[in-house]
């Protein structure tokens, strides 16, 4: 690894390591082994969870190394900016907590971009990246700035890493604790004249660091130019690694076994609320953290409202109920959806929209290559529902193709999917138009809504909404379906419905 700046840094600091390490004693136990505690698992306190070498579950600290070293690899190839610059500076604030009220604080939830290079888990934070234009291989030197060891506030909170506890953790070069970035920062702006700075500033994650960043580094336009990461950030994570399909597939299956059991938990008079309850339960008790984003759970004719989440309806007899719901499972979300009925059988209008649904699902995951991408299979989808549509009555036979696809957008007023990873809606600065590729994963999710006051449409038909959604790897030949294990031919629904207790 080629040293950048930071000896000199080093050198000036004098907090590094001094921090008392705090350990605990199993003796109580009978065990004698002292450990380090850390503010995120670890494989010596959650063997459980982590394996030796791994930051997060499944996660390597020499692939977060790797990462690093793409992320530079890329800006550096890509950096078309003024010549003179040598230098590259990378900035990736970490999430803080937020409050609901008080002293009350929301579940945590990492930053996705921060959590994807470190692997560290605590909030305010941030890690920081320097390299130069020489490091066309990737070479770098990495720095972790971390909440200061503090006994009065771990007493509250729980015990934190520290700066020591950072390098131990996730392999970064160095670490710092949060009150030096400024004097960081001030240092490295004096140091290098030109240097582009690859920092997200028309998205701030965390307002205090960018207070610090403006101040310290943008105020003064010493550097040459200030480049977004996002896009280059987001073309690595796009593409998963074989450890990263591994976890998307747990994640997968977990939703897949707990879309199983809300099934069979679910019968007339059952409240959304309730079904909601068994597929967080079932999806935790199976390990994942939590649910990867409020679920739809809508009876009836609420299916219609494509964000419905108030989830507090009771679902009569009679009435399909979609579920829409996905779980994260060390950072990786799934993302299912499910059309199934309440009482355990289809009616005929309710199976026939079902079954146009599925032919126009599975039609859409076979076209899963790298000869599409989203918004052609989108409009593959539209020509496969119009058909559909057509073939029950519910589009005019006559209409023009023009007016059939028009048509088939207004039953269907969302895209046939998005792309899938660490996020839901995954890698947001990825164009919908670009072809897809090997590793990738996407959801491919077509539905059919019929309003209950849509008059055009025969009255059978109308109040009912389906949606079924799978979470598809592209590979080099046929997709795999990772959601394959939900069922959702009407067969198996109706089976799985009737071997209820
Ligand atoms: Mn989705």
């Amino acid at each position: 690894m080629r040293n950048i700046s930071s000896k000199s840094f080093l050198s000036l600091r004098h907090i590094v390591g001094c921090c008392k390490v705090s350990c605990i004693t199993l003796s109580h136990w009978g065990i004698t082994t002292s450990f380090r505690r850390f503010g995120q698992p670890a494989s010596q306190t959650h063997p459980h969870l982590i394996a030796e070498g791994e930051v997060t579950p499944g996660i390597t600290r020499a692939e977060y190394h790797q990462r690093r070293c793409k992320l530079v690899q890329a800006a550096v190839k890509t950096f078309r900016g003024v010549k003179s610059v040598k230098d590259h500076l990378f900035i990736f604030p970490s999430s803080t907590t937020s409050y609901m009220t008080n002293d009350i604080p929301y579940p945590f939830r990492q930053n996705t971009d921060f959590l994807y290079f470190s692997g560290f888990l605590e909030p305010d934070s941030l890690l920081l990246i320097e390299a130069n234009h020489k490091s066309v291989d990737g070479a770098h030197v990495s720095h972790l700035f971390v909440p200061r060891r503090d006994p009065s506030r771990e007493l509250w909170d729980g015990p934190r890493s520290g700066t020591d506890g950072a390098i131990k953790l996730t392999g970064v070069d160095a670490s710092f604790t949060t009150g030096e970035l400024g004097k960081y920062l001030q240092y490295y702006n004096h140091q290098h004249k030109d240097y582009v700075l690859w920092y997200n500033h028309g998205r701030p994650v965390h307002a205090d660091f960018h207070h610090r960043i403006l101040e310290q580094v943008m105020k003064d336009q010493k550097h040459k130019c200030v480049e977004n990461p996002t896009m280059n950030c987001h073309k690595l994570r796009a593409l998963k690694s074989p450890a990263e399909v591994q976890l998307m597939q747990r994640s997968a299956d977990i939703a897949s076994e707990a879309f199983m059991e809300t099934m069979k938990f679910s019968r007339p008079m059952v409240n959304e609320a309730h079904l909601w309850a068994k597929m967080d339960f079932e999806c935790r008790i199976r390990g994942a953290e939590f649910l990867a984003y409020p679920p739809v759970v809508a009876g009836g004719t609420r299916a219609n409202i494509i964000h419905y989440i108030t989830n507090n309806q009771v679902i009569v007899d009679g009435d399909l109920v979609l579920m829409d719901a996905g779980c994260e499972l060390h950072g990786y979300a799934s993302d299912l959806t499910r059309t199934w009925p309440v009482s355990g059988k289809f009616t005929k209008p309710q199976k026939e929209l079902y079954n146009a649904t599925l032919r126009v699902q599975e039609a859409c995951i076979k076209l899963c290559t790298n000869q599409y991408s989203l918004d052609e299979l989108f409009h593959e989808m539209l020509l496969l529902l119009a058909e559909e549509l057509t073939h029950l009555g519910i589009i005019a036979a006559e209409s023009s193709p023009e007016e059939k696809l028009q048509l088939a957008r207004k039953f269907c007023p969302h895209h046939v999917g998005h792309y899938l990873g660490m996020d839901v809606h995954d890698t947001s600065t990825m164009s919908r138009k670009a072809k897809l590729k090997p590793n990738m994963v996407i959801t491919i999710e077509p539905g059919i809504y019929i309003r209950e006051d849509d008059f055009t449409v025969s009255p059978e038909y109308r109040g009912i909404g389906i949606r079924v959604e799978d979470n598809i790897l592209i590979t080099d030949s046929a997709p795999l379906n990772l959601s394959a294990s939900c069922p959702k031919e009407i067969e198996e629904i109706e089976g799985i419905m009737a071997a209820r207790a």
